[in-house]
C-alpha cells in the first residue's frame, strides 16, 4: 500500500526552496486577507504596530501577534470571519473538550482545499481510489465526519458515512461491505476491536488494511494495542477545527514516523509557551500554525496548546510533527510535576494483558492530590487472574509509573470492560474530583 512516485502531488516531493518561495507568497496573501477583513485582527496589528508590508521573511511572521481560543470566544460567532456570511458554504465547531465551543467558517474554496488535504492524507496512509472507507467519527458539527467524508470522496474512495456510536451494528456493517480502510479517533477503534474480539472474529478475518486515527492524543504503545487487535496499519491523522478540522498533517504509512504536515497550507512554528519566543526545528514546545490558504476563517500564528517539536522531512519534503505528548491545558501537575495522561497510557501498555482503556481520578486529600490508575486486563483473562497475579500487575505498574513519571498512584486492576467507553468519539481520560480552587 505504499505510495508510488506518481500517485504524489509535485508540491509533496518540491525542492525547500519550492515550497518556501509558495508559503511566502501564500503567507503575504493571508496575513493581508486577515489585516483588511478582520477587524479584531487590524486592530491587533495596529497594537503592535505591525503591517502586512513588514513581511518580507517567513522569520518575519514572528512581529505579528498571536490569536488563542479565547480570541475565538471573545468573538463569538462569527467577529474573526473575513468574508461576508452570503460568502459561506458550512459552519462547524470544536467539540469543546475544554470549554465553551467555538464556531468556525468554510467558503467554497476552503472546503475545496479541505477535501483536497484530507484526500491527500488518505493516499500518504496507503489509501487509493475504488477503496471503501468506513467513516466512524462524528457527523455533525463536529470537524471529524464530514472533514473525512469529502476528502474520501475526493480521494476516489467509497465514503460509508456510519458516523460513531451503535457499536454491534459498526462491526455487523465493516463484515458485511468489508471496508478496507477505516476513520475514527484511537479510543472507538479499541471499542470496535473489543466488539470483534467478543464476537470471536479475528484479525486476520477483517477486512480492514489500514485506520486513520486522530482528534485526540495516543502514543506508540496504543499504535501496536490498535494494529495487533485489528490487523491493521495504524495511522495518525492531525488536525483541530480552528485551523481547518483533521487533515493538517498526516503519517505516511511507508515510514509512520509522524504527522507530515501539509506545509502548502498550513504553516508551522514552535513557540516557547511561557514567552512566545520561535524555537529552532526539534526543540519542543506549543505547536502554532498560520493558515495559507483559507478564506472565510483564516488564523495568523493561531495557538494550538499542543505540546509536539517539528521535525526534519523524510518521506515527503514537507516536515513533520512529532506525535502530540499533550495539549497544554490536559497537563497534570500532581504535587509539582508535569504529568500528561498520554505518559500513563504508555506504562500501561508495556503490559500486554492490559488494553488501552484506562482513566486516571484524581482525588484531594487536605493539601495532597491522590492518583489513582484505573486500567483493566484483556477480556481472555478478565476473571481468570488469581490475585497474586494482579497485584503484581499493579505494583509493577504503579513502580514504572513512579520511576519513569516520577508520581506515586494508587493503581486498580479492573476486570474487562469496567471503565466507560467512549459511544461518540473521544475517551475522558482524566476525571478531576478535587475541589476547584
Ligand atoms: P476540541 O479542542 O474541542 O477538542 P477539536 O475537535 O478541534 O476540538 O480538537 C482538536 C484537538 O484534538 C487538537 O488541538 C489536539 O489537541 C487534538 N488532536 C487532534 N488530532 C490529534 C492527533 N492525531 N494526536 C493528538 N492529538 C490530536
Ligand atoms: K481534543
Amino acid at each position: 500500500r505504499i505510495p508510488q512516485p506518481g500517485d504524489l502531488e509535485p508540491i509533496e516531493t518540491a525542492s525547500r526552496d519550492e515550497i518556501s518561495a509558495l508559503q511566502l507568497e501564500r503567507l503575504k496573501w493571508s496575513v493581508r486577507h486577515s489585516y483588511d477583513n478582520v477587524a479584531p485582527y487590524h486592530a491587533r496589528c495596529v497594537e503592535k504596530g505591525v503591517h502586512p508590508d513588514d513581511l518580507k521573511t517567513l522569520a518575519d511572521l514572528a512581529k505579528f501577534p498571536f490569536m488563542t481560543k479565547t480570541d475565538l470566544r471573545d468573538h463569538y460567532p462569527f467577529g474573526l470571519f473575513a468574508v461576508p456570511r452570503t460568502k459561506l458554504a458550512r459552519l462547524h465547531a470544536s467539540s469543546g473538550t475544554t470549554g465553551k465551543s467555538v464556531v468556525v467558517g468554510y467558503t467554497k474554496n476552503d472546503i475545496d482545499n479541505w477535501s483536497n488535504v484530507v484526500a491527500r492524507s488518505i493516499r500518504a496512509a496507503g489509501g487509493r481510489a475504488g477503496d471503501m472507507v468506513h467513516i466512524a467519527y462524528g457527523y455533525g458539527m463536529f470537524t471529524g465526519g464530514l472533514g473525512a467524508h469529502f476528502g474520501v470522496e475526493r480521494a476516489g474512495c467509497c465514503a460509508v458515512p456510519m458516523s460513531g456510536g451503535q457499536t454491534e451494528k459498526q462491526v455487523q456493517q465493516i463484515m458485511d461491505f468489508k471496508p478496507e480502510i477505516i476513520m475514527v479517533t484511537p479510543s472507538y477503534s479499541l471499542v470496535i476491536a473489543e466488539e470483534f474480539e467478543r464476537l470471536g472474529i479475528k484479525p486476520d478475518e477483517i477486512s480492514l488494511k489500514v485506520g486513520i486515527f486522530g482528534a485526540e492524543p495516543w502514543g506508540q504503545g496504543m499504535r501496536h494495542e490498535i494494529e495487533r487487535k485489528l490487523g491493521i496499519d495504524a495511522i495518525d491523522i492531525y488536525g483541530l477545527t480552528e485551523v481547518m478540522g483533521p487533515g493538517v498533517a498526516c503519517e505516511c504509512i511507508e515510514s509512520k514516523d509522524g504527522p507530515v504536515i501539509w506545509e502548502d497550507h498550513f504553516y508551522p512554528e514552535i513557540i516557547d509557551p511561557e514567552t512566545g519566543e520561535v524555537l529552532p526545528d526539534g526543540e519542543e514546545g506549543e505547536l502554532v500554525f498560520t493558515s495559507l490558504t483559507k478564506e472565510a476563517f483564516p488564523v495568523i500564528r493561531y495557538r494550538t496548546r499542543d505540546l509536539t517539536r517539528l521535525l526534519p522531512p523524510t518521506s515527503r519534503s514537507f516536515r513533520r510533527m512529532d506525535k502530540i505528548t499533550g495539549r497544554s491545558d490536559d497537563m497534570l501537575i500532581i504535587r509539582g510535576v508535569n504529568v500528561f495522561p498520554t505518559q500513563i497510557e504508555e506504562q500501561i501498555l508495556r503490559d500486554p494483558r492490559l488494553t488501552g482503556n484506562y482513566q486516571i481520578v484524581l482525588t484531594r486529600d487536605g493539601h495532597m492530590d491522590n492518583v489513582e490508575v484505573r486500567c483493566e486486563v484483556q477480556r481472555e483473562l478478565s476473571g481468570k487472574l488469581g490475585r497474586g497475579t494482579i497485584e503484581e500487575i499493579a505494583r509493577a505498574l504503579q513502580h514504572h509509573i513512579k520511576t519513569i513519571i516520577g508520581i506515586s498512584t494508587k493503581v486498580n486492576v479492573m476486570d474487562f470492560e469496567s471503565i466507560p467507553r467512549t459511544q461518540t468519539g473521544k475517551a475522558r481520560r482524566v476525571v478531576d474530583q478535587r475541589p476547584k480552587q
